[in-house]
């Protein structure tokens, strides 16, 4: 399926008269407005290769038809994407589960859909079927130094895939820890971790990052190695200026204050990037933005303020992923819905009058502190993001016309109706 420049100019057209009276305001009354369209067409947030498929939970699979059967399909699934909101310009591939056999034409096929190849990531969570070594009890801090040498290898293996394609960027996610109080030496675990890591981090090319991802629970739930942003941001420093911190929203305790870890890694030039999601209770990889928006806006306005402040490129300078997927809706719909999210966030943080904030703030003034940020937050700011859309050339409403297209009923006709993506 592949969607046409007329698909999109027909669909802005009729919606044009009703886009242009909301964005009235916006252009007549609020100076920042052309700033921050610019800003918010630069800014791309790449879209996991395993969010393409309907997700699943330990307690079953519903696939929804249609998913992508190859890497192929899924970077033609993320042009689509690109295509309806010109701001999902990147993948982020996963291996084993997406090997570019033939990088040359994946990574041809991808900028023909305008894409770039975000962060790599490798798996030594799963056992694969030709493997010599399991990980049933962790992969780099394992006390058997044949599993961590092939979960070294394993990952080095991955950077050079991400070589081949034109990634800078690797992201380690462990699933190592321990089950049960006893069942290890936490000591010789960070050890063996930092050891196992410093090896990879010895095969990065020059310009690439590592990016230490942490998570509090899950598969382990007594201890995890690389369990909270502490530990991370450790490791990260021990290893050196080429390592930083990953923040996946979904990965802390309840009620943990993300924005402020964002801050504060920020100000310590030690923050890689994000995995957006949203979660109730835990890793729930749902939607951005869907549960707790206005957690969402806190921690754009904490990015938007130390970015400025260190003089970074917002749109360059760190990576932003989404790392989202579930079992209800279509995975193409609910991406756009987490790209919009984001979007909005951004949107509303770089409205925040930071002068007046910084000013409350001196005068210990909670109140008025409160009301600057939340008269940004609960400013409607689509119109904003819709006009960013419209100049980039994307649809300005890229949900409305996926289904106006009726993409997914398309997708299901060229693959049929009980296709299953590679993932989680
Ligand atoms: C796992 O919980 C982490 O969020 C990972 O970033 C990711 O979901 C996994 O590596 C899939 O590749
Ligand atoms: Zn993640
Ligand atoms: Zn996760």
């Amino acid at each position: 399926m592949q969607l046409k420049p007329e698909h999109i100019a027909d669909y802005n057209q009729k919606q044009l008269e009703g886009h242009q009276r909301k964005l009235s305001y916006w252009t007549q009354e609020v100076a920042k407005a052309e700033p921050i369209i610019q800003k918010l067409i630069e800014f791309q947030i790449a879209i996991p290769s395993w969010a393409l498929g309907t997700g699943g939970t330990r307690f079953g699979r519903f696939p929804g038809g249609g998913e992508p059967r190859s890497l192929e399909e899924k970077i033609a699934d993320v042009g689509l994407l690109h295509a309806l909101n010109r701001a999902s310009g990147a993948i982020s591939l996963h291996i084993p589960w997406d090997i570019p056999t033939d990088p040359e034409a994946i990574k041809q096929l991808a900028a023909q859909h305008g894409l770039r190849f975000d962060a790599v990531n490798s798996n030594t969570f799963q056992d694969q079927p030709e493997a010599e070594q399991s990980y049933k009890f962790g992969s780099l801090q394992h006390t058997d130094p044949a599993v961590r040498q092939q979960a070294i290898d394993h990952n080095i293996e991955v950077i050079r895939h991400g070589v081949a394609l034109g990634s800078d960027a690797l992201t380690v996610w462990l699933s190592d820890g321990s089950c049960f109080p006893g069942q290890l030496n936490f000591r010789k675990a960070f050890d063996r971790t930092l050891s196992s890591l410093e090896e990879i981090y010895a095969a990065l090319p020059a310009d690439w990052k590592l990016f230490v991802e942490y998570k509090a629970f899950e598969p382990n739930f007594y201890s995890m190695t690389v369990g909270d942003w502490g530990s991370s941001f450790l490791y990260a420093n021990k290893l050196g200026p080429k390592a930083y911190t990953l923040v996946d929203l979904g990965h802390h305790l309840p009620n943990a204050n993300i924005e402020q870890i964002v801050a504060i890694l920020l100000h310590q030039g030690k923050l890689g990037g994000f995995h957006f999601n949203d979660s109730k209770y835990g890793d729930d990889d749902l939607t951005a933005g869907s549960v707790k928006p206005y957690q969402l806006f806190l921690i754009f306005t904490e990015l938007v303020d130390g970015l400025d402040a260190k003089g970074m490129n917002h749109a360059k300078d760190l990576g932003w992923m989404i790392d989202a997927s579930h079992n209800v809706k279509d995975p193409l719909e609910d991406l756009l819905q987490s790209v919009e999210a984001i979007q909005l966030a951004y949107a509303q943080a770089l409205l925040v009058d930071r002068e007046a904030l910084e000013e409350a703030r001196e005068a210990n003034d909670a109140v008025r502190a409160q009301e600057i940020l939340q008269d940004a937050f609960r400013t409607d700011v689509r119109p904003l993001v819709a006009e960013a859309r419209r100049r980039a050339g994307a649809s300005l409403n890229p949900l409305a016309l996926y289904r106006q297209l009726d993409v997914r009923q398309q997708l299901i006709g060229e693959r049929g109706a009980k296709t299953v993506a590679t993932g989680l």
